[in-house]
């Protein structure tokens, strides 16, 4: 979240679109209620089903599934059509002045520099015009006709509302209450929220709809300001925590991105991400990049790591492509694979194309599991009859089940959906021989030193000398750990200002970010998370919910990344001249001196509003991005692309581009992909409040409140296909089947798409073999190996089905 959560009650509009907060986040829906009781907030709910949340919401509009980017592009050319953007905000804090190279196009559904056999882009003119000065060029009057604004002008002119309805199958006038809506938020004193998760993640172009989205914020004056922003809802409790600590394939913590292979040189490395501005006078707060990612080896690697070894950067590795979950199961699948390890995960339940994982795990050497259950994945050898149809016989994979503890049974710290660490207190004892994550992979990282100090091996560098000083070897606490992400100074620092004074004594815990080096004097284990243990203590512990602002901005709860700021971009709250918007929203202001108020400004705190510094300051130009330059796959501008499998076989806006034209799809999965005549129905996954994934059918109570797998089709459906409720329905697509009760209802209704009914079939998620509940099927059976051309993110969220009685 830009925001976070107790900031939705200062919001005058809420558009729950893409999620479905009701019932996957039903404690944080708490603050759409308090907005909607103390401030009159209005509610839009936009899901092809009408959800628990649609059901409190003041306008539902149905929308079909994988059509987000055309209704959100038609709201862009609602807003510059009706003259309801905020004009200074557009002006000062986004890219709509500056000027775009001239060989940059977009003709029949593609960008310009389409490498078609490689399924990518050259995006070299997806870039600004560079003017005689060396900074990018800008027409303050926003007239040139290839001025972001202009482009973007045109570029949504083709999402008129009727095109917008025949794409989603929304109905004319629901699109345009909408709208009518939203845009009521284009003044300075009224703001909007988005609350959004996987009904736009989960689709091949999920980082686009949500992109098209942040564009309507930036249009309205909406980011920055109490009561506005992106709000990222997020799944697991310490997924933001997940990615903040770079637990994905290619990433380092705190954001910062390991090499690729083509990246062997140091300094190349560095200065790459080290991007100087592109404007007079901005900021470009990467350029600190050398200060966190010194910091970060020397944590990792300590006196080790120097200046002459350029701190140790030859041991990381180099990447050939990412390795996201999708990726590793196809080398799994095509055996170049050996052994996995599975933490925390339950793939065959969790990925798509059940049957290419379960081959895929077939052909592994060793399984390693560490979960505190028995998975379906750690059992994906077991024949479970119909569930889980396989022969034990023919499956060689060696599979290992390490039992860990659950968050419950360990001190820790939690990263919630608004950047807020929150430290837990363990709550139970493990059961039996379940040990903490932390032991059990300490344990292996010793195990595997001694291995390697016997007998040696290929590249024991990065394995051997990586720093373990925890108090207990093969137990790291969490506590020890927390300080290790806080970051030490590791010489006595001292004030810039005046080298004489000592700020901080060597070996003590740093007061934050700011204080990082280059040089080796300081260290870091995530540079975003300085600041939460210091020398006052554990700041996550922290537990004063005094609120003087009223605006929900408790500082002394907890702490917040960065810096303890509780809204990103909040320099964006004010004028140009420092001044805010609204009065009633201040979150700082510039006191003649300095910038100050009730959040801890996302800014040089020091630099006069006279100076034209601009908010966005993450960015070489400081501004909001409407443009993207080469940040996505797909293009600068989201444009609607169809899903991989759409009942329409055909894209309204260019038939001859139907599909996300930079998504990465594997070999032979082309032709897994359904076509409308053979699947007719749109599917979709989703979960419900009474089951989480997997887990909880392991326990009686939820078994009880949701005691059998169902899908859920509209009445008209149900009549067309002789289906009553109750009835067992299976339900397949090109990939497989699965057998389910049907609930026959009316919050899923017929769309008209392109001159055709579509229908949507709903699939919870929750069932499988394993656990104490009814065994049923794995939704994920149905579902399509393809992903977000991005982030790589399953197309969980739209795919196609067929579906009749058992
Ligand atoms: N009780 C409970 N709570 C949970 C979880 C759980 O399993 N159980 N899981 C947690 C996790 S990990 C996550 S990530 C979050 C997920 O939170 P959500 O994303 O809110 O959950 P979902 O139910 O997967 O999907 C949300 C909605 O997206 C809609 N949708 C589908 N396709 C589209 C589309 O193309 N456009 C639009 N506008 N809407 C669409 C679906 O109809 C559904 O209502 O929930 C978390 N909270
Ligand atoms: N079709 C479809 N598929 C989806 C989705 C969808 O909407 N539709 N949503 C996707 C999303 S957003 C998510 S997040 C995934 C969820 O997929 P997973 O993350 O695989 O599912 P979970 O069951 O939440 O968690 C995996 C395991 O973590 C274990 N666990 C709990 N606490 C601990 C711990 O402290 N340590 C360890 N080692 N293990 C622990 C649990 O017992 C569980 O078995 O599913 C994805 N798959
Ligand atoms: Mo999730």
């Amino acid at each position: 979240m830009t925001n976070h959560w107790v900031d939705i009650k200062n919001a005058n509009v809420i558009v729950v679109m893409g999620g479905n907060a009701a019932e996957a986040h039903p404690c944080g829906f708490k603050w759409v209620t308090e907005a909607k009781a103390h401030n009159h907030a209005t509610l839009l709910v936009v899901d092809p089903r009408f959800t628990r949340s649609a059901s409190v919401a003041d306008y539902y509009a149905p929308i079909r599934t994988g059509t987000d980017i055309a209704f959100l592009g038609g709201v862009i050319n609602y807003l510059l059509s009706h003259d309801k953007i905020q004009h200074e905000y557009v002006k000062a804090y986004t890219n709509a002045t500056f000027i775009v190279n001239e060989g940059f196009k977009f003709d029949e559904g593609l960008f310009s520099g389409y490498d078609e056999p490689g399924r990518k882009y050259d995006k070299s003119t997806w870039s600004y015009e560079i003017g005689a000065d060396g900074f990018a060029a800008v027409d303050e009057t926003m007239q040139h006709p290839r001025c972001v604004l202009q482009l973007l002008r045109q570029h949504y002119s083709r999402y008129t509302p009727e095109a917008v309805s025949n794409i989603c199958g929304t109905p004319k006038d629901a699109f345009l209450k909408v709208c009518e809506t939203i845009a009521t938020t284009s003044v300075p004193d009224r703001t909007l929220t988005f609350m959004y998760a996987l009904g736009w993640t989960q689709h091949s172009v999920g980082s686009q709809m949500i992109r098209t989205a942040a564009m309507v914020q930036l249009l309205l004056g909406n980011m920055g300001m109490a009561g506005g922003g992106m709000n990222a809802l997020r799944g697991h409790s310490n997924i933001q925590g997940l990615t903040d600590l770079g637990l994905l394939s290619d990433a380092l913590p705190g954001y910062l991105t390991l090499p690729r292979d083509t990246e062997a040189d140091y300094q190349a490395y560095v200065d790459k991400r080290t991007q100087k501005p592109v404007r007079p006078g901005q900021m470009s707060y990467w350029q600190n990049y050398p200060k966190f990612h010194v910091s970060l080896m020397k944590s990792w690697y300590g006196d080790t790591a120097t200046k002459e070894n350029n701190w140790c950067f030859d041991w990381l590795p180099k990447l050939d492509k990412v390795y996201d979950v999708l990726q590793v199961f196809e080398l799994m699948f095509r055996g170049k694979l050996n052994g996995y390890v599975c933490q925390g995960f339950n793939p065959l339940a969790a990925f798509p194309n059940r049957a290419k994982l379960s081959k895929a795990m077939s052909q592994l050497k060793y399984l390693v599991v560490i979960d505190p259950l028995a998975t379906e994945t750690s059992c994906f050898w077991e024949n479970h009859g119909e569930f889980n149809d396989v022969d034990p016989a023919t499956i060689q994979t060696e599979v290992i089940r390490l039992p860990s503890t659950c968050f419950a049974e360990e001190n820790g710290s939690l990263t919630n959906s608004g950047r807020w660490l929150q430290w837990h207190y363990k709550g139970a004892e493990p059961p039996g021989e379940a040990k903490p994550d932390t032991d059990i992979i300490a344990g292996i990282f010793l195990k595997l030193r001694e291995l390697y100090k016997k007998e040696g091996g290929a590249f024991p560098d990065a394995l051997m000398n990586l720093t373990w000083n925890y108090r207990i070897p093969h137990a790291p606490a969490p506590d020890e750990l927390a300080m290790e992400y806080n970051g030490k100074a590791l010489a006595d620092l001292t004030d810039p200002k005046d080298p004489t004074k000592v700020v901080l004594k060597k070996g003590q815990q740093l007061d934050g970010f700011a204080q990082l080096k280059d040089d080796g004097t300081t260290s870091s284990g995530c540079w975003i998370y300085s600041g939460a243990w210091t020398e006052k203590g554990n700041m996550m512990a922290r537990r004063d919910n005094s609120d003087p602002s009223g605006l929900g901005n408790t500082l002394n709860w907890a702490f917040a990344w960065p810096a303890n700021r509780r809204v990103l971009y909040n320099r964006a709250s004010c004028d140009p001249s420092g001044k805010p918007w609204d009065p009633k929203r201040t979150l700082v202001y510039w006191d003649g001196a300095k910038w100050t108020g009730p959040d801890v400004p996302d800014f040089k705190a020091d630099s006069p509003p006279s100076e034209g510094m601009n908010p966005f300051i993450m960015q070489t130009e400081g501004v909001g991005r409407l443009f993207a330059l080469d940040k996505m796959a797909e293009g600068p501008f989201p444009e609607h692309y169809e899903p991989f499998e759409t009942p329409i076989d055909t894209n309204p806006l260019h038939p001859k581009v139907i599909s996300n034209p930079a998504a990465r799809v594997f070999k032979g999965d082309l032709e897994a992909f359904g076509k409308g005549k053979e699947y007719p129905y749109a599917g979709t996954t989703y979960r419900l409040t009474e089951h989480f994934h997997f887990w909880t059918k392991h326990t009686k109570l939820s078994a009880i409140m949701q005691p059998e797998q169902f899908v859920e089709i509209g009445e008209q459906l149900a009549k067309e296909k002789g289906i009553k409720a109750g009835d067992r329905v299976k339900v397949w697509s090109h990939r497989g089947f699965i057998k389910a009760v049907a609930v026959v209802t009316k919050r899923i209704r017929p769309l008209m798409v392109n001159g055709q009914t579509v229908h949507h079939v709903g699939i919870p998620f929750h069932w499988g073999f394993k656990g104490v509940a009814k065994s049923g099927y794995l939704a994920n059976t149905l579902t399509p190996f393809v992903g977000d051309a991005n982030t790589q993110t399953p197309e969980f969220k739209s795919f196609l089905v067929n579906i009749e009685k058992a």
